[in-house]
Order: C-alpha cells, then structure tokens, then sequence
C-alpha cells in the first residue's frame, strides 16, 4: 500500500521516540514509511524526500529532530504538504528547548505544526486526524481511541469515589 504519512528523523538515535508515531500510526492502519533524513548530514537527501513527497502519494509528513533541529523546517519550505515538527531531547540538546523553539518558532509563511517534547504519539494522532477528514474509516478510529480515553477517566473517577467525597455527579 501506498504510505500516506512519512516519518522522518534526523538520526536513528531518534527511533526511540518516533517509534511512537509509528506504533499509533499502524494501530490506525494507516500506511506509513520511516527513515532518516538528515537536515545537516544529508541536506541533498533531505531537498530530495520534501519535493517528491506528494508525488509519491504522501499526505503528511513527520520529522523529528533534537538540538539544532532544521528539518521540520526545512521540509515545510519546500513541500506543500502539511508537517507536524516533534521535538527531540537528543544527546546534543540543552534540555530539549533548543530543539523546541527551532521547530516550534517558524516564520510567518512557513507552519510547522510542533507537539510537545517528544510527544511523536500525539504527531502520529494529528496527522491521523488529517488524513480522517477524508476517510471515514480512520475518523471512526480515531472516534473509538478517543471513546477509550474517556471511559479509562471515567473508570478512575470510580475508582476514587470510595476514597473521597464528590458532589458533581457526572
Ligand atoms: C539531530 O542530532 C538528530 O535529530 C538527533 O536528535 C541529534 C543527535 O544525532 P546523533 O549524533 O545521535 O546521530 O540532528
């Protein structure tokens, strides 16, 4: 099957937390590929992957990247497509903020849609939710995980009610 969503990182030490967006990708049976793509290692590999990826039938792509993290970026500027940016606490950074605002500050023209510090589960659920809007199979998925959620609350709320007192009564 032909990847919807891309996922891309700028090192393999990065899989540790990508994987997620992998993992909750497939749980939705969404296609994917995942490789590394290098913003400052492999900047020709990297111009290469932005400009064929809607034509080779991409919707989204992912990239992940720590310290001085370009390649959300630097993709977006080149592709039309939508790409969600996932901060990485990698080795080189300094406590995860510079790779932060590197993705997160884009200037105007040029979005990222960046998630919080490693949160490469939440990227996956985003870019889920856009390739829903176009298929109703994948928005009932998302519908049901997001039903789960809620009835995994609702059951620690029971679960407290022997211990505390509560008056609302939803
Ligand atoms: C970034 O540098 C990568 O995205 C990674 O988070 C970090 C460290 O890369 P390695 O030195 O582990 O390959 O470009």
């Amino acid at each position: 099957m032909t990847p919807l969503v891309g996922i891309v990182m700028g090192s393999d030490s990065d899989l540790n937390i990508m994987q997620a967006a992998a993992d909750i990708l497939q749980q939705f049976n969404i296609p994917i590929e995942l490789t590394v793509v290098s913003a400052h290692r492999t900047p020709l590999r990297m111009v290469d992957y932005a400009t064929k990826a809607q034509q080779r039938g991409l919707k989204v792509i992912i990239a992940g990247a720590g310290g001085a993290a370009h390649l959300p970026g630097m993709i977006a500027s080149i592709t039309t497509l939508p790409v969600i940016g996932v901060p990485i606490k990698s080795s080189n950074s300094i406590d995860g903020w510079d790779s932060v605002l590197s993705i997160l500050q884009m200037p105007n023209g040029v979005p990222v849609a960046t998630v919080a510090l490693n949160a490469a589960k939440n990227a996956g659920i985003l870019a889920a939710q856009i390739i829903g809007i176009a298929n109703k199979e994948t928005s009932a998925a998302i519908h049901a995980y997001k039903t789960l959620l809620q009835e995994e609350v609702l059951e620690k709320v029971e679960g407290l009610k022997g211990k505390f007192f509560n008056g609302y009564d939803r």
